[in-house]
């Protein structure tokens, strides 16, 4: 895509407890970019202050968010994991980048529009500046791919955006210090200090919806916990809320248009699909034709054998703070580090004195 090295960044929120949608949207994408990709992981407590800023168990939900990291197999020594608010540079990047960035980009951002309600006037400042937040903890590592749930789309066109900006606004100082690459963004080539990020969302499971209700994203924040399946969720739990998953009377169909207007359905055969490493059409073959009678226990099995390991790990690394704790330290070094190479350069093109 570009003359930047490749580098794969992508965070979660410590604001509850991980569901199958993260886990097939996000996490399962972060286990299999780390064979062939230098990558960035990191549990964004600072983003979670949105939600709510007096918290009394971030630190454990920051523990169990790195837990969910280590037991899906993500490898600390090899790639980084960290927690946020370690490194600084992600808040001094995303000032300049509220500088660069316009209130009407963020105005528009329909994550802030779902969260901060009718009262916008009363939000806080920080829900306002999320967007900007997130693309300075990509840009800070100027990370080339994040990986992503469907939800977070606009999000990282926002970052796309504020990388143009800052792009241009600093294209005469950006070349006089010789520190800018070249890339290619669609069929031109252009030269910017920060990369154009490309998000990688997709597959069946990109975005896992409610399980009471097809047209509502799977959510740790919905009131009703029948609505997700957590990861932490025992044998009998996942096979409960999946025989309670809402669905319609037909069989399945064949073919994937026939899940056409039919939302609990694709939403379970995504699952399926994310589960299995396949595709909807491959899960259709199979069970197009049958009642969700049959089609549940199978899908319930799948889940139990592939979620009960990672809960095992998960409960098993969470116990143990000192190491999670030190996998958060070490990862923070190295990523203070970097972080504090792009920031040098940040300062010197905007003219902040920093020697
Ligand atoms: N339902 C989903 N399907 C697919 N991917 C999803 N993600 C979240 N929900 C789904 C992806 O998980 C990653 C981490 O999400 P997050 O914790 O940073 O933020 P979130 O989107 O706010 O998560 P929740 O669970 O939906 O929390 P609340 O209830 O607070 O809004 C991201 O890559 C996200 O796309």
């Amino acid at each position: 895509m570009s003359g930047f090295q490749e580098l794969v960044f992508s965070g979660v929120q410590p604001t509850g407890n991980l569901h199958l949608g993260n886990y097939l949207g996000a996490i399962k994408k972060f286990v299999a970019l780390q064979d062939s990709n230098d990558c960035i992981y990191c549990v964004v407590d600072l983003h979670s202050l949105t939600a709510q800023l007096v918290h009394d168990d971030l630190a454990a939900q920051t523990r169990s968010i790195t837990a969910a990291f280590l037991a899906s197999g993500i490898d600390p020594r090899k790639h980084i994991v960290f927690n946020q608010s370690r490194v600084m540079q992600h808040a001094e990047l995303a000032w300049i980048f509220n500088c660069v960035a316009r209130i009407g980009w963020m105005n528009r951002m329909t994550q802030f529009k779902d969260k901060a309600g009718k009262d916008r006037e009363n939000a806080s400042l920080g829900l306002l500046a999320y967007p900007s937040l997130m693309a300075a903890d990509i840009l800070v590592y100027r990370a080339t791919h994040v990986p992503v749930g469907e939800d977070q789309k606009q999000h990282l066109e926002l970052t796309r955006d504020i990388a143009q900006k800052f792009n241009n606004d600093f294209s005469d100082r950006i070349a006089s210090l010789g520190v800018g690459v070249e890339m290619k963004v669609g069929d031109e080539t252009v030269n910017g200090f920060f990369p154009i990020t490309e998000p990688v969302i997709g597959g069946p499971a990109a975005r896992i919806m409610s399980l009471r209700d097809g047209s509502k994203k799977m959510s740790k924040s919905d009131p009703s916990d029948l609505s997700r399946i957590n990861l932490t969720d025992d044998a009998d739990t996942i096979s409960k809320k999946i025989k309670k998953a809402k669905t319609d009377p037909d069989a399945l169909p064949g073919e994937v248009d026939g899940l056409k207007d039919r939302p609990e359905a694709e939403n379970l055969v995504g699952i399926y699909a994310g589960l299995a490493d396949t595709t909807k059409e491959k899960v259709l073959a199979e069970y197009g034709g049958r009642q969700f009678s049959e089609f549940k226990p199978a899908l319930a099995d799948l889940a139990v054998e592939k979620l009960a390991p990672i809960a095992g790990e998960m409960r098993r690394i969470s116990a143990d703070h000192a190491y999670v704790d030190s996998v958060l330290r070490d990862g923070g070094e190295r990523a203070g580090a970097r972080a504090e190479a792009t920031m040098k350069t940040v300062r010197e093109i905007i003219g902040l004195l920093d020697n």
